[in-house]
């Protein structure tokens, strides 16, 4: 059963300063999924958010311009090269033939539909390989747009028929109410999507240009996917990615598709 694991930007980055790694973080995850990948053999896809590196170019050149032009695109594209070459880097040192796949050569956005051409993946899976790919800056029929690499990452559950998929965050799971705002808010432990997304009200979450958790669990009830075991997983709990990984016993939200 093939596995997708996102790794969300505001986990792997410190979102308010540029382009800043959480190498430590970053390094502790992608030694949990070497471990289990290199124990099981079970194909995995990894998917990272864009963090301090993408957000952070793609925010500036929206306050500066309005909209993606072909600089902030280049330096956008070249932001979110940078930050997958770091996650690259440190998951080949641990193990993992991983290999970066660069959304922009695969998908476009039209009508506000995202259509990518997924054989690239199909056929490195095939041969062993782990792809590593992200949320990007994509061609699309009103110029260019971000494609979320949680989009993707729900794509790609579709697509390639993943069993599960696994949302790597900075909270420790779905809430009913913000926990950051709210120190009452109750962790959601296990439900079905339609149930969970009741609980979430539209003004929740929204911490980035692409949306935040209730965005998240919607655009895979929006996508269609069926029949997938959705795990959201606290990212700072040093063993939690792991447990995920190998059981349900884990810090965190199992949410049925
Ligand atoms: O952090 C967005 O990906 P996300 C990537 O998964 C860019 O929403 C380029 C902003």
């Amino acid at each position: 059963m093939l596995k997708v694991v996102k790794l969300g930007g505001a986990v792997i980055t410190f979102k308010e300063s540029y382009k800043n790694l959480r190498k430590d973080v970053l390094s502790r995850l992608l030694k949990e999924i070497a471990q289990y990948y290199l124990e099981t053999g079970t194909c995995i896809v990894l998917v990272h958010g864009g963090g301090s590196f993408g957000h952070a170019v793609v925010s500036e050149c929206l306050k500066r311009v309005g909209y993606i032009d072909p600089s902030c695109y280049a330096a956008t594209a070249d932001a979110m090269d940078q930050l997958s070459g770091f996650v690259r880097g440190i998951a080949i040192e641990l193990g993992l033939p991983a290999v970066s796949i660069a959304p922009r050569s695969v998908c476009t956005i039209s009508s506000g539909s995202t259509v990518c051409n997924l054989d690239v993946f199909r056929k490195l899976i095939s041969r062993g390989l782990v792809p590593i790919t992200y949320g990007d800056v994509v061609y699309s029929d009103k110029g260019f747009e971000v494609l979320s690499g949680d989009t993707l990452a729900w794509l790609l559950t579709r697509e390639l028929e993943a069993g599960e998929l696994i949302f790597v965050t900075d909270v420790d799971g779905v809430y009913d109410r913000d926990p950051k705002l709210d120190s009452s808010a109750r962790l959601i432990r296990e439900a079905l999507a339609r149930d969970v997304l009741g609980y979430l009200t539209e003004s929740l979450f929204q911490a980035d240009v692409t949306g935040g958790m209730r965005g998240k669990l919607l655009e895979g009830l929006r996508l269609g996917v069926r029949g997938v075991k959705v795990k959201v997983v606290g990212g700072f709990i040093e063993g939690n990615l792991y447990k995920a990984l190998v059981s349900d016993s884990f810090r965190g939200s199992i949410i049925w598709y």
